[in-house]
C-alpha cells in the first residue's frame, strides 16, 4: 500500500467514524436566513456526549451572531442541518445532512431571556415546544424525516405565548451507538429570537438544560438495534425531558 492510499483509507475511516452534523441556518415561514443570522452555533459537527455537559444547552461553544430575529408567536421555524459548516463536505457527500446511521429524535425548547443575544445560557428554565420522535408503525425517527426534508426540521412558536427575548433549541440525539454509555450524540443549536404577538402564556412547568436528562434514562442508554435494523424493534420510543407544553 502506498503511502498516499494509506492517508486515504485513514481520511475515509475518520469521516466515516465522524459523520454529525451542525444545526447551522434558520427559516421563518419558509423565508430563509443567511447562514448563522440569529444562531448560537459550534462550528464543528461535534456532538455533546454527556449529559450534565453546560454545552448541553446551546452545543460545544462556537459562533454566536449579534443578530435577534423578529418572530411572531405561531410563526413556523425551520432548522437546517448539515454535514459540515455550509452543509455538504465534499459533491455527493452521503453523509450530508447526516448520515442516515444516525437515528433519533428531533426536540424543540425554548426559553424566555432578557436579552437573546447575550443571555447567559446557564440556569435558563426551558420548555420543549414540539418534538419528533420515533414513529413504530413506520419505523422512521425524526432524523429520517430531516433528511427527507433535506436537512429542515420545524417547530412552531406556540400561539398563546408571552411575547418577549426567547432562545430556542432544536436538538438532535444520534442513538445508533446510544447501547453503551455515553454513546448516544447530542446535537444542538440556539436561535435568538423576539417574539411578539397577542398571548400571555408564562409555561409554567420548566426544566434545566442540563439536568433534565440523566445517562442512564432509558431514552438516552438504549439499544435501538434489533435484528440488525435500527428501530428499536418497531416499540414505542419516548425522547427524554419533559412532553411538549400545549397551550391552554
Ligand atoms: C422586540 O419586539 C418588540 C415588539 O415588536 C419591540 O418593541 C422590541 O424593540 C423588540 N426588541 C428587540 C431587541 O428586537
Ligand atoms: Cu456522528
Amino acid at each position: 500500500m502506498t503511502s498516499m492510499m494509506k492517508f486515504t483509507l485513514i481520511a475515509a475511516l475518520a469521516a466515516t467514524a465522524h459523520a454529525h452534523s451542525i444545526f447551522q441556518k434558520l427559516s421563518i415561514n419558509n423565508v430563509e436566513q443567511p447562514s448563522l443570522v440569529g444562531l448560537r452555533a459550534p462550528k464543528e459537527p461535534n456532538p455533546v456526549y454527556n449529559v450534565n455537559d453546560a454545552q448541553l444547552a446551546c452545543g460545544i461553544r462556537g459562533t454566536q451572531s449579534d443578530k435577534i430575529l423578529p418572530v411572531k408567536a405561531g410563526d413556523k421555524i425551520g432548522a437546517w442541518w448539515g454535514h459540515v459548516m455550509g452543509g455538504a463536505q465534499r459533491a455527493g457527500d452521503p453523509d450530508h445532512p447526516i448520515a442516515a446511521s444516525h437515528k433519533g429524535p428531533i426536540s424543540t425548547y425554548m426559553a424566555r431571556v432578557d436579552n437573546a443575544a447575550t443571555s447567559s445560557t446557564t440556569g435558563l428554565k426551558w420548555f420543549k415546544i414540539s418534538e419528533d420522535a420515533f414513529n413504530p408503525t413506520t419505523g422512521k425517527w425524526g432524523v429520517d424525516n430531516m433528511i427527507a426534508n433535506k436537512g429542515w426540521a420545524y417547530a412552531t412558536i406556540p400561539t398563546c405565548l408571552a411575547p418577549g427575548q426567547y432562545l430556542l433549541r432544536q436538538e438532535l440525539i444520534a442513538l445508533h451507538s446510544a447501547y453503551s454509555a455515553l454513546g448516544a450524540q447530542f446535537y444542538q443549536s440556539c436561535a435568538q429570537l423576539n417574539v411578539s404577538g397577542p398571548g400571555a402564556f408564562v409555561p409554567p412547568q420548566t426544566v434545566a438544560i442540563p439536568g433534565a436528562y440523566r445517562q442512564d434514562d432509558p431514552s438516552v442508554l438504549i439499544q435501538i438495534w434489533v435484528n440488525s435494523v435500527p428501530d428499536n424493534g418497531r416499540k414505542p420510543y419516548q425522547a427524554p425531558g419533559p412532553r411538549p407544553m400545549v397551550c391552554p
